[in-house]
């Protein structure tokens, strides 16, 4: 290959890459995510302080919830001080007939920290709403692994780096959620028929809330990590809504509903250790 001479001309690049973008945190981002993390540390010295003032027998759900808004005030503190977040690299590339390609980086700061926090408070709010129900332990695990399927793929979408492999990865995710929401669905109604019409009711609503709510988290990804169509700090202020809504308000709901509607404890082996004649 001739270096250079007078007849040569310079080839024309096939790619030309940008400056790299970076889409990150801001201010709103940063205030929001704090104002979060102080619900979230209320609101677990408040279910903590609940489940002292009921017998043990009657503290299971206290504990769970608990411990979901436990979780997320870490997660929350996490985030809050710049810390469970990395920048997913993504790669944009635009083929030309006759100008060369572009290639594009962009860097979107993903919060892992939420992966982490889902991936333990998601199984607990199932296991809230399976005792509710009653339901059979076949059924448990398969709502509970499929879930933990669906938050640890969506962390591998949410670092895709070519739409092929982020959206895959998304597709794959959403066939999981929609095991878990056969399993409450199907198998959770089947079983709280079997039990009294205020515990029927009480689970007919706070399910649907709860199927509501979770539908629209992969949207607010699709719109945010996904089409990259919000700001990290729309995407932040949009999760800290829905996360609001499904630990605190779900938790309280569901206490203060359960006590006041409800004579019995939790039935099962799980609330006494007697076996599930014990009671
Ligand atoms: C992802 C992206 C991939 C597709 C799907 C998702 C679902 C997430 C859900 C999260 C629920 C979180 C809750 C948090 C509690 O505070 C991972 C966003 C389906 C359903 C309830």
């Amino acid at each position: 290959i001739p270096t250079s001479s007078a007849h040569s001309v310079a080839p024309m690049p096939t790619v030309v890459p940008n400056r790299p973008r970076y889409e990150t945190v801001g201010e709103a981002g940063t205030k929001t995510l704090w104002v979060v993390f102080v619900i979230m540390f209320l609101s677990t010295l408040a279910f903590t302080v609940m489940a002292w003032r009921v017998p043990v027998q009657k503290r299971l759900f206290h504990v769970i919830t608990a411990f979901i808004t436990l979780f997320a005030t870490l997660s929350y503190f996490a985030m809050a001080t710049g810390d469970g977040n990395s920048y997913a690299e993504i790669i944009l590339r635009e083929t030309h007939k006759r100008t060369p390609d572009t290639i594009e980086y962009v860097y979107r700061q993903v919060f892992w920290a939420r992966y982490v926090d889902w991936s333990l408070t998601t199984p607990l709010l199932l296991l809230d709403l399976a005792f509710l129900a009653g339901m059979d332990g076949a059924s448990i695990v398969v709502a509970i692994v499929a879930d933990l399927i669906m938050v640890l793929v969506g962390l591998f979408a949410a670092y895709g780096k070519t739409d092929g492999q982020k959206w895959g990865y998304y597709a794959m995710a959403c066939a999981a959620y929609l095991v878990v929401v056969y399993q409450l669905v199907v198998s959770g109604r089947r079983a709280v028929s079997a039990k009294d019409n205020k515990t029927a009711k009480l689970f007919a609503s706070i399910g649907g809330f709860t199927l509501i709510l979770w539908t629209l988290y992969p949207i607010v990804w699709g719109v945010g990590d996904g089409a990259r169509k919000w700001s990290v700090d729309s995407e932040i202020i949009a999760y800290a809504i829905l996360d609001v809504l499904a630990k605190p308000v779900f938790g309280f709901w569901l206490l203060f509903t359960h006590a006041s509607t409800t004579a019995t404890t939790v039935d099962g082996w799980w609330s006494n250790g007697l076996g599930s004649e014990g009671s």
